[in-house]
């Protein structure tokens, strides 16, 4: 059993850490809800397996005892806090982006690098949701062939917002749908309803955004390979959960759409849903609320024989954020056996 804190428990993400424990039978010694923001600590509470938590403000002495800290924060508060939880004795599985490009940091998807887990220093980091869903699909090809180049276009949910996210869409559709005018986009940079925004996050000098950038670096740190060329674009789309992406993969070794679905099929975390002629894909709508990563539409490139091109289908919250983040919790879980020291 394992003394567990979750920080930023109340956020979109946090709340399915929450769910996430109860649901997979986490083995919780003890547990504990923290928020750095005042405000939020003392108006809510968290229910846990039946019983209700108060969310108690994040300080030095709340991580006392903890052995394993779930954290869901911005960056900031997380650079303040997660070594701090560190340094107290507990591991910390980080979902900012704070660490996750910190050499001395492990960026794990327990799919693909688990085995990078044991040389943390105190703090694990979550990756990206777009990265996580495409690198879970990426890597059984990578193992059989590979993966040499991935241009991959992203249509990503507004819960990758978080709820203010999730707000602006449903006030916009409310508004289109009345006819009426709505007040002006503060989490976008334009109207979400009944549009696409090729941008996520802000820009960088080159001309891609930090999505994109983090789906570059990201990429290569998590599958251990430097050389993987990864040219993303990421689009906002005006969909509520899961992101889905448009993935051509160039693999060194020529692999057939027939190889790619069986290597697909006895892969850990991916479902197979390619039928076309009862036109059976990977929606959005569906992978809400599941783990798995779903790929379907797998077909040749025309003109390429080494390249093959599929669309790829996940929960963000889920498999892109809080499951993820509990399967590191309990690869952790089988490294340290309670009473063990970190
Ligand atoms: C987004 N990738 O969808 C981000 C969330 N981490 O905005």
């Amino acid at each position: 059993m394992k003394n567990v804190a979750v920080v930023g428990a109340t956020g979109a993400v946090g709340a399915r850490m929450v769910r996430l424990l109860e649901e997979r039978s986490f083995p919780v010694g003890s547990i504990k809800f923290l928020a750095s923001d005042r405000g939020a600590s003392e108006r809510r509470v968290v229910r846990f397996k039946g019983e209700e938590f108060p969310v108690e403000p994040v300080s030095d002495s709340a991580f006392e005892g903890v052995e394993i800290v779930l954290s869901s924060t911005p960056a900031s508060v997380s650079r303040q806090w997660s070594p701090r939880a560190a340094q107290a004795g507990a591991v910390v599985v980080d979902n900012s982006s704070a660490f996750r490009m910190d050499p001395e940091v492990p960026l794990v998807v327990p799919e693909v690098n688990a085995h990078d887990i044991p040389r943390h220093q105190g703090i694990i980091a979550n990756p990206n949701c777009s990265t996580i869903q495409m690198v879970v699909a990426l890597k059984p090809l990578h193992d059989a062939a590979r993966v040499r180049r991935v241009i991959v276009s992203t249509y990503q949910s507004v819960s990758g917002a978080g709820q203010t996210g999730l707000s602006e869409l449903e006030e916009q559709l409310e508004a289109l749908v009345q006819k009426r005018d709505w007040p002006a986009p503060s989490k976008f940079a334009h109207p979400i309803a009944g549009n696409c925004l090729p941008q996520i996050d802000v820009f960088l000098p080159d001309g891609y955004t930090k999505e994109e950038r983090k789906m570059i670096d990201e990429t290569c740190k998590i599958m251990g390979d430097p050389a993987i060329e990864v040219v993303p674009t990421c689009v906002r789309v005006p969909v509520p959960y899961s992101h889905s992406e448009s993935i051509l993969v160039e693999t060194e070794r020529p692999l057939c759409p027939e190889e790619a679905r069986a290597l697909w099929s006895a892969a850990p975390g991916v479902t197979v849903l390619d039928d076309p002629d009862r036109n059976a894909y990977p929606l959005a709508a569906d992978a809400e609320g599941h783990d798995d990563v779903f790929v379907g539409r797998i077909r040749r490139d025309p003109f390429r024989p080494n390249a093959l091109l599929f669309w790829c289908v996940s929960d963000n919250l889920r498999k892109g954020a809080a499951t993820n983040a509990v399967q590191i919790a309990e690869e952790l879980v089988k490294l340290q056996p309670a009473g063990s020291s970190r």
